[in-house]
């Protein structure tokens, strides 16, 4: 087939375009990406959906790290077809030699290599030329591509299931440069859902804003009802990712240290702020990626932290002959930090491909933060004493710890002598048995005559567990109801945690629907989070869900555990004066009978898992920290923000 020429001619791509339309290599078809779309964006549930936007959006944000594009826009449009702007230089028009079309639609129609899709379909790099953009017309119902040519023309093209609908056409003339991209996902792939949601997308902008320093990010949901816009705009990049991230905590010292590098072609950035917590948060990511399970650039940053700051130390005679070395986990006590690296061909290992295994990387975050680290320390006397005796405190906090778990070790915590509260099940397989964490002795009581004996133990706790936000691991450890949980469990804790020694497999929190409840469910989270996020990762963590109301007409009983449902139910009986409504404050108006109907009998009771998503892992972090930790005004805030989840919790 003859194809129209339209626009530049080849040399002027050639020569204003390192990249070159040319080396595109066409590897197969978009068929291929229909038939098989988990190869290519991991799955077609909502995160699929979402992985759509990003990957346009990673096309813009590599206009802007080459240096052309300032301004990206992302609507969310009725009907939830969605918009990507960007103001850099327009994908180029003219003709590809090799296909012999538009590099435009060679960009769109053509699936191409570029290291985006290795290793078992999974996406191992940062947008490459556009590499996504195919797979993305591919999986869409329509998609229209604007580009606004430096050449002073505007250009369109339109796709229908991948398929072009007609040649690349001049629409006239322009004088502003970039690409416009709309799509609206294929809901024949998309079956799960094709509802964008507004949170999610607002989270991933925000964190390519802080890692593209100096791009601005809108953006803008047009839905009916929905209408809201955002903006990402960070001048100081990585270092307000960490300004960010300890939003809710007191700072250890006001400046955030920075390194920033090249060596061996790896491209390092590193940011970092100690704060009063002793909570470890750090974020590593290659190539605008998130890294969850780290891999060779956090091993170097760590190396070079542990080195340094014991060199420091030793050197400044904060550290005394006769002392041991500070260790890794003491010096990132309360840190906060963000590793970025962008590197040519990243290797990706581990069950999720979610963790770096370049070893060049290692080298290269090792020796640039070491050296631009010592510098910074030797100019800051006063951060680097903060930093370093909190260490101390943190390392005699930790032999304090371990001598408080040898101890437990040959007592309490030894899962041979279980606690004492502990009315335990008689089945001794983990898979069929769960406890129940129940607030307070006298719903203890009830939960322990209502429960079944087999399959069901019951730990009541007295009053409020142990703050872990504001408390060390030695405090914790001598804790009575952290123990009873820990010994119950009999999974240890901190580094002996071993999941494999679990005795439950349902670990469900019941507290009272009320302002207490909530904040001891809130307080056992944390708890659960900080010491043993696998029980919640694995999904073995569930609240339970008491009614409010109970109903009695004509001998008749409902339970309610909303005010949505009372109504419906009220609608349905009808609203005279033989109803009697009953609002429970706690678990301990309920007898055994009503417990078990209620919150305990497995075929009737509501529970609810808790659940952690890597992607928004640290913003989970944040929330903990706001609603434990020492800030008031945050914490006030964050609380009228999510009134409608956290209404209960005091502040
Ligand atoms: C809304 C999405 O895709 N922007 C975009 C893409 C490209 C360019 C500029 C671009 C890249 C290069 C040269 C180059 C792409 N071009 C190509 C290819 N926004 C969006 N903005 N000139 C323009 O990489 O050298 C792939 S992506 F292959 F055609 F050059």
């Amino acid at each position: 087939m003859k194809r129209m020429v339209i626009g530049m001619n080849n040399d002027m791509i050639q020569t204003n375009n390192e990249y070159g339309a040319d080396q595109i290599q066409i590897l197969e078809g978009l068929e291929a990406v229909r038939k098989r779309p988990g190869m290519y964006i991991g799955s077609t549930s909502e995160r699929g959906l979402h992985h759509l936007v990003y990957e346009i959006v990673d096309n813009a944000i590599d206009e802007a790290l080459a240096g052309y594009c300032k301004n990206i826009i992302v609507t969310i449009n009725e009907g939830n077809s969605i918009t990507v702007i960007d103001d850099g230089r327009g994908i180029p028009v003219g003709i590809n030699h090799k296909a012999g079309i538009p590099a435009v639609e060679v960009v769109f129609t053509i699936l191409h290599a570029g290291g985006k899709f290795g290793g078992g379909g999974y996406k191992v790099s940062g947008g490459l030329h556009g590499v996504g953009a195919s797979v993305v017309n591919a999986l869409s119902d329509w998609l229209e591509v604007i580009v606004y040519s430096d050449d002073g023309n505007k250009y369109m093209q339109r796709y229908e299931k991948g398929k072009v609908m007609y040649p690349l056409k001049k629409l006239g003339m322009t004088d502003k440069t970039g690409t416009e991209v709309t799509f609206k996902p294929d809901k024949t792939i998309f079956t799960e859902t094709t509802e964008y949601d507004y949170n999610i997308i607002k989270t991933r902008l925000r964190e390519m804003a802080f890692l593209t320093k100096g791009v601005r990010i809108t953006l803008v949901d047009k839905r009916k009802g929905k209408e809201q816009e955002r903006v990402f705009h960070y001048e100081g990049g990585i270092k307000e990712y960490v300004q960010y991230i300890n939003r809710s905590s007191e700072t250890l010292y006001d400046n955030i240290v920075y390194c920033e590098g090249e060596k061996n072609e790896v491209y390092v950035e590193v940011a970092f702020q100690h704060n009063s917590s002793f909570n470890e948060n750090c974020y590593s990511f290659v190539n605008n990626i998130t890294t969850p399970e780290g891999g060779t650039h956090m091993t170097g940053f760590r190396n070079a932290l542990t080195k340094t700051f014991n060199d420091y130390a030793r050197n400044q005679k904060i550290l005394k002959e006769k002392d041991s070395n500070l260790s890794g986990e003491d010096i990132r006590e309360g840190l906060a930090a963000i590793i970025s690296i962008k590197i040519k061909d990243p290797q990706f290992e581990g069950q999720t491909k979610q963790k770096l295994g370049n070893s060049v990387a290692r080298g290269a975050v090792e020796s640039i933060v070491s050296e631009q680290l010592t510098y910074y320390l030797e100019q800051n006397p006063n951060v680097a004493k903060m930093i370093c005796e909190k260490a101390v405190l943190a390392q005699r906090a930790r032999e304090a710890a371990r001598k408080a778990r040898e101890t437990a070790r040959k007592g309490a915590l030894e899962s041979m002598s279980l606690p004492g509260k502990l009315a335990d099940c008689s089945d001794k397989n983990p898979k069929n048995c769960e406890i129940y964490i129940v607030e307070g002795d006298s719903a203890g009581g009830s939960a322990k005559t209502a429960r079944d004996r087999a399959t069901q133990a019951i730990l009541p706790l007295r009053g409020k567990i142990l703050n872990v936000e504001k408390s060390r691991l030695d405090k914790i450890l001598v804790n009575n109801e952290i123990r009873a949980m820990i010994t119950a469990f009999g999974t240890g804790i901190s580094e002996d945690f071993d999941i494999s020694k679990l005795r439950y497999h349902k670990i469900i929190i019941m507290t009272d629907a009320d302002v207490d409840g909530a904040h001891i469910s809130t307080l056992l989270l944390t708890f659960l989070y900080r010491f043993m996020p696998d029980l919640i990762k694995e999904g073995y963590v569930y609240l339970a869900q008491p009614p409010l109301y109970k109903l009695e007409k004509n001998k008749k009983v409902w339970y309610c555990y909303s005010d949505d449902e009372l109504d419906n139910v009220l609608k349905e009986v009808g609203r005279d004066g033989n109803n009697s409504i009953q609002r429970y404050k706690g678990l301990g108006e309920m007898d055994a009978d009503q417990l078990w109907d209620t919150t305990m009998d497995p075929e009737k009771r509501i529970l609810h898992r808790v659940t952690i998503n890597d992607e928004e892992a640290s913003e989970i972090d944040v929330t903990f920290t706001t609603l434990m930790g020492d800030k008031v005004e945050p914490r006030r805030e964050f609380i009228e923000a999510n009134a409608r989840f956290v209404k209960n919790l005091d502040i």
